[in-house]
């Protein structure tokens, strides 16, 4: 008898999917997406609809493992638990009283959206431990830290609320590969006569399905919004009676954005001024207008200030108003869960040091006092997915490092590991969520039993703190007391939502007042005088040092822009096992314009490289990039790649201008043709 079971999907996406399971013979046979769910409406992106491949691949990690071979060579024997926990209590022992509980550093991020496996007992356990913190900077943290200078908050519009939009701008956004859920809701409001338009340097497939698609150079966002700013007030589109009693700073905003010209603006862009013109007209006068930004214009060096940039434009035009209006980057603070209750940074022995997770090659390189002696990494490939790839691979070669890796799969950083742990999937575990791109908390419990001794991390976590003695509540609380924690903020949207009802509804709309949320149609920013903030404090368009327009002797010798943007069938590098995500993040897109000079031709081998490395990807001459940039769609296992390199060795540690990110897609470098 075939048996339905419901889940989420974990994955670092701002859909969070519900999930229906078939079971048959306690094995799931099939994979799908909630019938009826708001947002998912019964449908997956490709590859969660091929998850059940992953589920039980004959590759997934079984037993806990201990190296036998030297670092990164990915020699392993299998051991018990039991072994494997009192190594590490022992080490981590060791290491604290030699030089500190500090020298011991975690390491995760987007492996898990669930909030008891990705930021429960795991960071309770650390501040008890008194460890260095993470700073987790890899992927948001200058777009958030750019939209909270504007808007003081994170709200964004539902996604249910694009179809009664007539503009809709996805800038920086590829929403069929990466918010494929936002797609019906864009379909139906076209149909409804709304205009799509793409701000995107590449021809994405979703750039290519908009009315219009405009090529920006990467890392110029911030001169085009001061652009547009400059022609909506010039044009007198700007809406005064809501700027004056919504925002602060505006009248010297409007000053300001005078010195942006179409023509100045054209010449850092790349978009004819013809454009600029028509797009600020259209921005302007059409009404409800929304912009989807995502995240793909804050991973440049000025890329914080971008996005507060874009973020002023609905606040000038008062687009908040209208329902289908305003601006959509993340909805995540509206879920006003007790972070605190969860992750307990009371527990902490004094306030201990931050370590930036985009600077992951230096903190295991050059960092002192105590330097990184322990790196215990979860939910997260730091070996593929963090800048300046040949110091991390440094650092993690390091004899004295005592490296614990919590995988599913044996990566690169696995390869590393002194012990590798076996882990469930957010199949196998109880788990609650909240979203980046919708309103709804979720709640998942086991739909399928864990293969071999794979454990959660809660599960690790707890018995780590068991085995080093910390006797506090904290670590023996249920994952069900966990979760009410979470719930237990006091906040109005989390209003009669509860443990009990969200283990019969599974999926739970936050209490944002009737209809549709409407975050600042009133005004209601988050700063203390509830204005948004528009004061135009180191706000200039300065290019990137990495870009066309930078550095004159760096590009005198790597002239072309390379950006590394999402692929479609994968999430950063977890399907990176598979054959054909390989072959797709194998490839560099370049224009015929760059390519012809340098005879090169689709299906050459490419040698791409700059002062820090050179990576070897296979060319596809297409009319995807335009002339000065070269894009490859990321990522790659280093280890499938000839000389053990990924793109992100060719990537900077520089960061961005606020938040401390890391700037992927700020980066030069040169092209060349194999020889043969
Ligand atoms: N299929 C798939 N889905 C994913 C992921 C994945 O790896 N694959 N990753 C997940 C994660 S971790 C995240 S954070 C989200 C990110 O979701 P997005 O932010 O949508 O993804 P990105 O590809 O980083 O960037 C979006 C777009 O910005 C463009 N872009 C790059 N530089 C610039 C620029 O300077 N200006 C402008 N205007 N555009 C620029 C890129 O070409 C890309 O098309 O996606 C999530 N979803
Ligand atoms: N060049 C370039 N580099 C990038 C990006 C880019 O666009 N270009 N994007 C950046 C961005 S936006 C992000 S978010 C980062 C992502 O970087 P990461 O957060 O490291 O993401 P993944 O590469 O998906 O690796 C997640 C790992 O977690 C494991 N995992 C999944 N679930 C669990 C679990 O429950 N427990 C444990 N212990 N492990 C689990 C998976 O098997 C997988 O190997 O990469 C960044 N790097
Ligand atoms: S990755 Fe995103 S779109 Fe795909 S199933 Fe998960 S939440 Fe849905
Ligand atoms: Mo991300």
């Amino acid at each position: 008898m075939a048996e339905i079971r419901h889940s989420v999907c974990a994955l670092d996406c701002p859909d969070a999917c519900g999930l229906v399971l078939k079971i048959e013979d306690g094995r799931a046979t099939r994979i799908q997406g909630t019938p009826g769910h708001p947002v998912t409406q019964g449908f997956l992106c490709g590859k969660v609809a091929r998850y059940l491949e992953r589920e039980y691949s004959p590759n997934r990690l079984t037993t806990p493992l201990r190296r036998v071979g030297a670092k990164g060579e990915g020699r392993f024997e299998p051991i018990t638990w039991d072994e494997a926990l009192s190594v590490i209590t022992e080490r981590f022992q060791a290491i604290i009283a030699d030089h500190g509980a500090e020298a011991i550093l975690p390491y995760s991020y987007g492996g898990s959206m669930g909030l008891l496996q990705a930021n429960g007992m795991d960071r309770r356990f650390f501040h008890r431990l008194g460890a260095s913190r993470l700073d987790r900077t890899i992927c948001a943290s200058a777009g958030t830290a750019g939209l909270m200078a504007t808007q003081g908050i994170r709200y964004g519009i539902d996604p249910e609320a694009f179809v009664h939009s007539k503009l809709i701008i996805a800038w920086g956004a590829n929403v069929l590969t990466t918010n494929v859920h936002l797609w019906p809701f864009i379909v139906e409001a076209r149909r409804r006569g709304a205009k799509f338009i793409v701000i995107d340097p590449v021809r994405t497939k979703t750039a290519s399905l908009a009315d219009q698609h405009i090529r920006i150079n990467p890392g110029s966002d911030l001169a085009l919004a001061l652009g547009l700013m400059h022609l909506l007030f010039a044009n007198n589109q700007a809406d005064e009676e809501y700027l004056k009693a919504h925002a602060s700073g505006w009248t010297d905003l409007r000053e300001t954005a005078q010195a942006y010209t179409p023509e100045k603006v054209s010449a850092w862009t790349g978009i004819p001024a013809a454009d600029i013109i028509e797009l600020a007209r259209e921005y302007g006068e059409t009404k409800p207008a929304v912009i989807r930004l995502n995240y793909g214009v804050q991973r440049s060096e000025r890329g914080g200030a971008a996005v507060r940039a874009v973020a002023m434009l609905p606040v000038i035009t008062g687009a908040w108003r209208h329902v289908g209006g305003g601006l959509q980057l993340s909805t995540s603070q509206a879920f006003h869960f007790n972070r605190t209750a969860l992750e307990m940074p009371e527990l902490q022995p004094h306030p201990t040091r931050l370590v930036n997770m985009s600077e992951l090659g230096s903190a295991l390189t050059k960092l002192n006092d105590p330097p990184v002696k322990a790196l215990f990494v979860y939910c997260s490939n730091p070996a593929a997915v963090v800048p300046d790839q040949r110091a991390v691979l440094a650092g993690l070669s390091r004899e004295d490092l005592f490296t614990v890796v919590v995988e599913q799969f044996q990566t690169d950083t696995a390869d590393y590991a002194d012990l590798v742990l076996p882990t469930t999937t957010f199949l196998e575990h109880t788990d609650i969520y909240g979203a980046y791109g919708h309103h709804y908390v979720q709640l998942a419990r086991p739909a399928l039993p864990p293969p071999g001794q794979a454990r959660s991390n809660v599960e690790i976590f707890r018995e780590l703190a068991l085995r080093l003695g910390f006797d506090e509540p904290a670590f023996t609380e249920s994952e069900d007391d966990m979760i009410r924690g979470i719930l237990s903020s006091g906040h109005k949207h989390l209003d009669g939502i509860t443990l009990e009802r969200l283990d019969i509804e599974r999926s739970v709309r936050l209490n944002l007042g009737e209809g549709l949320f409407r975050p600042f149609a009133d005004g209601g920013f988050g700063h203390a005088d509830g204005k948004a903030d528009l004061r135009p404090l180191d706000l200039d368009y300065v290019p990137p040092i990495e870009s066309r327009h930078g550095d004159f002797a760096l590009r005198q010798s790597f002239p072309l822009e390379l950006i590394s943007p999402k692929n479609h069938d994968s999430m950063n590098s977890t399907f990176g096992n598979r054959l054909d995500v390989d072959r797709q993040t194998a490839i560099l897109h370049i224009s015929t314009a760059d390519a012809g000079p340098r005879g090169i031709a689709s299906g050459d081998s490419v040698r791409v490289f700059n002062g820090r490395a050179s990576v070897v990807l296979a060319a596809e001459v297409d009319g995807v990039v335009g002339p000065g940039t070269v894009s490859s769609p990321s990522l790659r296992w280093p280890k499938k790649q000839p000389g053990g390199l990924n793109i992100n060795a060719l990537v900077s540690e520089r960061l961005t201008d606020i938040g401390g990110g890391a700037t992927f897609y700020s980066c030069l470098v040169q092209i060349e043709k194999c020889g043969d």
